[in-house]
């Protein structure tokens, strides 16, 4: 087993990982930014090595700083988290030529997974369905009008490289391909450095259904079932369930059955999970994220599997002892991720100081989150501050105790996309499982906020003025009873002068 694990991350993503590590009894080592100097995970840590400046660039993503803090610090595995290294074959080579163990598969699958077209190729290989499209490369627009006559419009555009829908380019028509393919090359190589486009078949109305796969070095391969992240805004994931309210047992085994051979048929190790698309019956292949995921709580709370650990046992060279059968699939989890965001303001980030901060708890409550209370949230980073789980027997129990959680999460002096979220927990489309990547916009979320946010700062009013009213009424009270004993005193005295 490792003698000291090198977190290269922030956040609560690397408190998180700081858990697993110390329920292992595995001393940790945290990286931290100039901007970072106060940040819960360099405190949580048992050592923590400032690696640089804010800017990612000059910090986080800083490989020969990072290893440079493995090496002074005697650090033998670096777990990556998720984002900025997390799917850098680059710093995974590094960690190998340096004698470190990377917490997360080879540097092969990360590479072959990385491009897009190689993935669809193994997947299609490998007897995973992939959405009808391109072979490979699409080269010109003479290519294009031919794929995209054989499969019909509308199409769409991917980048190679990329990921995350960055620089996804829907095309209706042929008259609208030439332009298209010109703006999707040249975003796609100010993104990835690389032009590389492939085509697809455009899915309308699609679900995001993803499995969560684990792989041990000794050839044993599962699935830890699924997660529904449909609910995305501009291709950022915000509400997350477990399990997808429209996966029946049966779809269960056979998705999970593909997302298992889609694993295999690349030899992966550790943790990784398989996104499909779901969409008029059908599920496709769409990507595979070679790293842990945002939303992994939720798998967590719905097996008790906590898939840190097994990432560190895995990447430890142990084996996975339990078999498909015994993967439990209990209740009904729900992730909400807070970001400092002002919903009021297209959802710019919120920076600054947080002045009060009390999270919600109780039966079936989890906050996985990288603040508290007095801590300046910097500009330089991703938004999300923190993860809300909750867990109940039933997807109602569940809504319920989510929209509970919500009801008492308080955090000021910086916006958050709390109300957003409590606009979703009540919404009917949602309540039913009704679903889908254009449900923000098809069931008006964002109109609902304002309101929400005006009852939340009556709430507040009137909770404040309870709050000076109990003073006023403590200050009467007092000034009562010194009175009281002001008289009481005098008579004492009168008595004994008589
Ligand atoms: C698609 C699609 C429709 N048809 N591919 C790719 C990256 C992922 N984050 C979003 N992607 C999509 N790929 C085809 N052929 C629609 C999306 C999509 C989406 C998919 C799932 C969940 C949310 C989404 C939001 C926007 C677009």
């Amino acid at each position: 087993m490792f003698g000291k694990i090198l977190v290269a991350n922030r956040g609560e993503i690397a408190v998180r990982v700081m858990r697993a590590c110390r329920e292992l009894g595995i001393p940790t080592v945290a990286v931290y930014s100039e901007a970072d100097k106060h940040a819960l995970h360099a405190k949580y840590a048992d050592e923590a090595y400032l690696i640089g400046a804010a800017p990612p660039s000059q910090s986080y993503l800083n490989i020969d700083a990072i290893l440079d803090v493995a090496e002074k610090s005697g650090a033998d595995a670096i777990h990556p988290g998720y984002g900025f290294l997390a799917e850098n074959a680059k710093f995974v080579r590094a960690c190998e030529k340096h004698g470190i163990t990377f917490i997360g598969p080879s540097s092969k699958a990360v590479e072959l997974m990385g491009s897009k077209i190689e993935a669809r190729k193994t997947m299609k290989k490998a007897g995973v369905p992939v959405v009808p499209g391109s072979e490979g490369e699409v080269r010109d627009v003479e290519e294009a009008k031919a794929i995209a006559e054989e499969i019909g419009y509308p199409i769409v555009l991917k980048a190679s490289a990329g990921g995350g829908g960055i620089g996804m380019k829907v095309v209706k028509s042929e008259a609208e391909l030439e332009q298209a393919i010109e703006s999707a090359k040249s975003v796609a190589k100010s993104a990835f450095g690389d032009a590389t486009l492939f085509i697809e078949k455009f899915l309308s109305r699609p679900r995001h259904i993803e499995f969560q796969v684990l792989a041990d070095k000794h050839g044993k391969t599962l699935h830890l079932n699924e997660r529904e992240c449909s609910i995305q805004r501009r291709h950022q994931k915000l509400i997350e369930e477990c399990p997808s309210p429209i996966v029946t047992p049966e779809l269960r085994e056979r998705i999970g059955g593909l997302a298992v051979k889609a694993a295999e048929s690349i030899k992966y190790t550790n943790a990784g999970t398989v996104e499909f698309i779901y969409s008029q019956g059908e599920f496709y292949f769409l990507e595979m994220n070679t790293r842990l995921q945002v939303e992994h709580p939720i798998t967590e709370r719905t097996t008790g599997i906590d898939i840190v650990k097994e990432q560190i046992l895995i990447a430890a060279g142990e084996a996975i002892e339990y078999e498909q059968s015994e993967v439990p699939l209990f209740g009904h989890a729900i992730e909400c991720r807070i970001n400092a965001e002002d919903p009021l303001n297209d959802f710019a980030p919120s920076p600054g100081k947080i002045t009060r901060y009390r999270s919600p708890g109780g039966p079936g409550v989890r906050i996985d989150s990288g603040i508290r209370m007095g801590y300046t949230i910097p500009p330089y980073y991703d938004s999300m501050i923190s993860k809300l789980v909750v867990w109940g027997r039933t997807r109602e129990e569940a809504i319920a105790r989510m929209e509970r959680a919500l009801s008492e999460y308080i955090i000021t002096g910086v916006k958050t996309n709390i109300p957003f979220h409590k606009a979703v927990m009540r919404n009917e489309a949602f309540r039913r499982g009704e679903l889908s990547t254009n449900f923000i916009e098809e069931q008006n979320i964002l109109a609902k906020i304002p309101e929400i946010i005006k009852e939340d700062e009556a709430r507040e009013a009137r909770l404040a003025e309870a709050f000076r009213e109990d003073k006023r009424v403590a200050a009467i009270a007092t000034a009562v009873s010194m009175y009281i004993d002001a008289a009481k005193r005098k008579s004492e005295e009168k008595y004994e002068r008589e």
